[in-house]
């Protein structure tokens, strides 16, 4: 018993493995949520869905075809110090390893046979001692469920000797998707033939959300819209922007996310009216409002929510008639979600233009005159973003599948109409200008036209909004 435990304990990886993490990674798992077979057949869904298009668009003889994703590699900010590392997306769904500097090759061939190869920086004592443990060469195949693994210095053999063998293949690879310089040069150096990018098979397969996945997304956008709730309740008047930040980034934190998602906009009074706003210094006066953009990560997903409201409890009446009719217009579109209007995600814009433009007109922001298109156009200019997109693994997830394609169960995306109201405008009432306003959800398509609004625990409904906003004040009156 002693003679085996030590060694087994002492085992060290580049990332956790269920022997050394068991908290965080299941039985069968590779990546917290995630199961080997589920990866395993990611890679085979990928390799089919490639041998099937050629096969049907652009050559029938073509029996072979090779894939080629690189790993991410370490950045730094400054002279030896790193930024937090993020994998490749691509490279850790199809692999679920997280180290950098490796390379996953895929094959097929004419039989149907698939092979997968995983390159790794071998386990090196000194590197180790510095940035910590290695997966190394051996244990990869292993771990990561590979026919093989190799050294990936043996890269360029490796590739020399299929270019040899099958001249006539297919290699998938996409160099402006690679941080790998000397890959990219190796790729080009060996491949004298057909090359094609394989990204849009790839965000074609992500774009569709497996059980597990859906999962993980219920998970990240619970834990940010909890987050969110609480960093409201905790605002005052006279609280900094960056206060905020560091709210909302403590929740998401002590909740399990790995890190914020993105830099969030965290923008008081007219700063709201800046879309991508994030310089987040200023400091929030009472009768303004909060504008908060922000998602975490959490195990490899994301979430991506907003909210505004009045940092002293009580929306203003033009605060109110604005966020009133935001709200009704969110919750619309995502009514017509997989119904006429919403069936694509464009489409979901032109309706979002459409019906902010007619509850403008209502309240007399936009001349009861406008109509049609000329009435779009007016909307748009309340509103100059897309209301949507996809969300996964990435923020702007998949962003290579089309907007334009209809909605399928197992897709995620956002709901995110806004009213944005510069100071410059001087074609609406002036007790209107300087507001800004945006409501943003996540939503899961699921079957027959149902959907689930994932993140439908973060409170929007005006009236519960302060109904919170004011039970706080007892507590928050002491700042
Ligand atoms: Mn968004």
């Amino acid at each position: 018993m002693e003679a085996t435990e030590p060694a087994r304990r002492h085992t060290t990886f580049g990332q956790p493995v269920q022997h050394t993490h068991p908290h965080l990674i299941s039985p069968g798992e590779v990546i917290p949520g995630i199961c080997l077979e589920e990866i395993q057949a990611r890679r085979r869904m990928l390799l089919f869905s490639m041998k099937e298009f050629c096969a049907k668009n652009l050559d029938k003889s073509i029996k072979n075809h090779i894939v080629i994703i690189p790993a991410a590699n370490k950045k730094y900010m400054s002279h030896k110090i790193p930024y937090v590392f993020r994998q490749n997306t691509d490279f850790l769904y199809l692999s679920g390893c997280q180290e950098p500097d490796s390379v996953l090759v895929m094959e097929i061939d004419g039989e149907d046979q698939c092979k997968s190869t995983l390159f790794m920086r071998p386990k090196d004592k000194h590197a180790e001692l510095w940035d910590g443990p290695r997966t190394g060469v051996q244990a990869a195949a292993d771990i990561f469920g590979m026919e093989q693994s190799y050294d990936v210095a043996l890269l360029k053999e490796y590739l020399m000797k299929y270019s040899f063998a099958y001249p006539n293949a297919i290699t998938w690879f996409d160099e402006k998707a690679s941080d790998l310089e000397d890959v990219s040069k190796i790729v080009a150096g060996v491949t004298h033939n057909h090359m094609r990018s394989p990204l849009e098979f790839i965000h074609n397969i992500r774009v569709i959300k497996s059980p597990s996945e859906c999962e993980l997304m219920r998970k990240t956008c619970e834990i940010a819209s909890s987050a969110i709730n609480r960093t409201m309740a905790e605002s005052y008047p006279g609280i900094g922007e960056h206060h905020v930040f560091a709210t909302v980034d403590y929740c998401t934190r002590m909740s399990g996310a790995n890190f914020l998602a993105y830099p969030p906009v965290v923008a008081g009074g007219t700063n709201a009216t800046i879309i991508h706003y994030v310089n987040n210094n200023q400091i929030v006066r009472g009768g303004e409002m909060i504008l908060l953009d922000a998602g975490c990560e959490y195990h490899g997903y994301t979430s991506d929510i907003t909210r505004t409201w009045p940092v002293d409890g009580k929306f203003s009446d033009p605060q109110r008639v604005l966020y009133e009719v935001l709200q009704q217009v969110q919750l619309e579109l995502i009514g017509c979600l997989q119904h006429a209007g919403g069936e694509t995600l464009d489409q979901l814009f032109d309706t979002m233009c459409t019906k902010i433009g007619k509850y403008l007109q209502e309240v007399k922001l936009i001349p009861a005159s406008c109509s049609g298109l000329e009435l779009s156009r007016a909307a748009y200019k309340f509103c100059p973003h897309h209301v949507s997109h996809y969300l996964g693994m990435d923020v702007h997830d998949t962003p290579l599948v089309s907007r334009s394609i209809r909605l399928r169960p197992g897709m995620i995306c956002t709901v995110e109409p806004g009213i944005y109201i510069s100071q410059e405008r001087t074609d609406v009432p002036p007790e209107f200008r300087g507001l800004g306003l945006r409501i943003e959800d996540d939503v899961l398509i699921r079957p027959d036209k149902q959907v689930e609004v994932l993140t439908k625990t973060c409170i929007k409904d005006r009236q519960l909004l302060e109904e919170m906003l004011s039970n706080r004040h007892s507590t928050v009156d002491k700042h």
